[in-house]
Formats: structure tokens, sequence, C-alpha cells
């Protein structure tokens, strides 16, 4: 049975779980409890962060990583292109950029609107993390005119790896998505998959109502 430890970007892997049909159970993590006494927890990660899974004897952090591990291991999937497939480097690039360009830089978006002390909540990072978001923010814009999903036709776990990021960008960043990119979000969190995913991530869930102001 895989364990999934911690929401937040562990949703994009509890969704790929559903996506999949593997089972798996979810183990809640608390950050804002603080980490240092779960010591479970911290024995998988003792960096302390979320997500984390265990498989077996296999320990993984890195949603991005573990979503690919999970595709690799488990597969094959229509998730995942084959390499030779067209789709293939768009889905390889959304992939990592909705983490590596997208969520990464949102996080200290948030971070500052919502956390920092008042006078830090414009620091020069921010503006600067807000703006390597938005740039690439534009390539997603650009690709949904050609394709319904990043990689083309098909939903993929690009798919996943992005909508996550719009999603913490919008509940809590502050950023106003545009018309191509609301409609995509739409489309994405219409599957099945991720309503079941919804199910399960109860912190997410109440994230998602308090933000939608439900
Ligand atoms: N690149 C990592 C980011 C992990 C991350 O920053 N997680 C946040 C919550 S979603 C967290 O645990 N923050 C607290 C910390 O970093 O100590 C991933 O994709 O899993």
């Amino acid at each position: 049975m895989i364990t999934v430890f911690g929401e937040g970007r562990g949703f994009r892997v509890v969704w790929l779980l559903e996506e999949m049909g593997l089972p798996y159970r979810l183990r809640p993590v608390d950050l804002l409890a603080g980490v240092e006494n779960d010591t479970e927890f911290l024995a998988i990660n003792p960096a302390g962060f979320i997500p984390a899974i265990r498989d077996g004897d296999v320990t993984m952090v890195e949603s991005i990583a573990i979503m690919e591990y999970l595709m690799a291991r488990y597969g094959p999937t229509p998730l995942a292109p084959e390499p030779h497939d067209p789709a293939f480097p768009a889905y390889q690039q959304f992939l990592h950029l909705g983490e590596a360009g997208l969520a990464a830089s949102i996080y200290f978006v948030v971070g500052a609107r919502n956390s920092a002390p008042e006078a830090e909540r414009r620091n020069w990072s921010a503006g600067q993390a807000q703006e390597v978001f938005d740039s690439r923010l534009g390539l997603v814009t650009r690709q949904l005119a050609r394709s319904p999903f990043l990689a083309g036709e098909t939903f993929t776990a690009a798919d996943i790896s992005v909508t996550y990021a719009l999603e913490l960008a919008t509940r809590a960043g502050g950023v106003v998505l545009g018309e191509s990119e609301r409609d995509y979000v739409v489309r994405t969190s219409g599957r099945k998959a991720y309503k079941r995913a919804m199910e399960t991530c109860h912190a997410t869930r109440a994230w998602a109502a308090k933000a939608s102001g439900q």
C-alpha cells in the first residue's frame, strides 16, 4: 500500500493515484501545528516538508519526482506519453514547469502575502517571484491557444502539475487567470479522479472552499 504524507502539493500525487486507480492511503501532516513532534513523518522526511511517500522500502519527496516514479513503476499510463510520442517534449516541459516555474515561484508570493510581517509583504524577492510566475504563465497561455491540454489533445500528468500551481496561485497568491486558463482549470478539475482526490484531501477541500468564499 502506498502512503502519501501530507496534502499541499501532495494533492498532485493523490490525484495521479486516483487517475491510475492505484490503492493508497493519505496520512495527514499538519505543517501549521509544527512537524517537530511528528516523529513518524520526520522518519520519512527529516527535512519536514510535504509531500512524501512510502511505498514498501521506497521513501521519496518532491511531488513531480514522485509522480514520475509512480507512472514509471506502475505504468505504462496515458498520463505519461512515451519518449517517441510527439506529445512527449511538451509533456516533459510542462510537467516540470508546473513546479519549477509556477508553483515554486508563487509559493513565495503566497508566503509574503499571507505570512510575512506587514512591512515585508512587498519585498523585492516576492516581486521577483511574481515576475517569474507571470512569465511562465505566459507559456501556459500560449500553449492553451494551440491545444486543450498542455501536451496536446490528451490529458497528462503535466496537467496535474500545472493545474495544482494555478489553483495555488488563485486561491492564495492573488493571481487572476485569463479566460483560457480559467476554462482549462474547469476542464482539468472536472475530471472524476480530481473529484475523488478532493474527497480524500480534506484540508485541500476546506482550503478551496474558503478561497471561493463558501
Ligand atoms: N518542490 C517541492 C515543494 C515542496 C514544498 O515546498 N511543500 C510545502 C507545502 S506544499 C512545504 O512543505 N512547505 C514547508 C517547508 O518547506 O518547510 C514539491 O514539489 O514537492
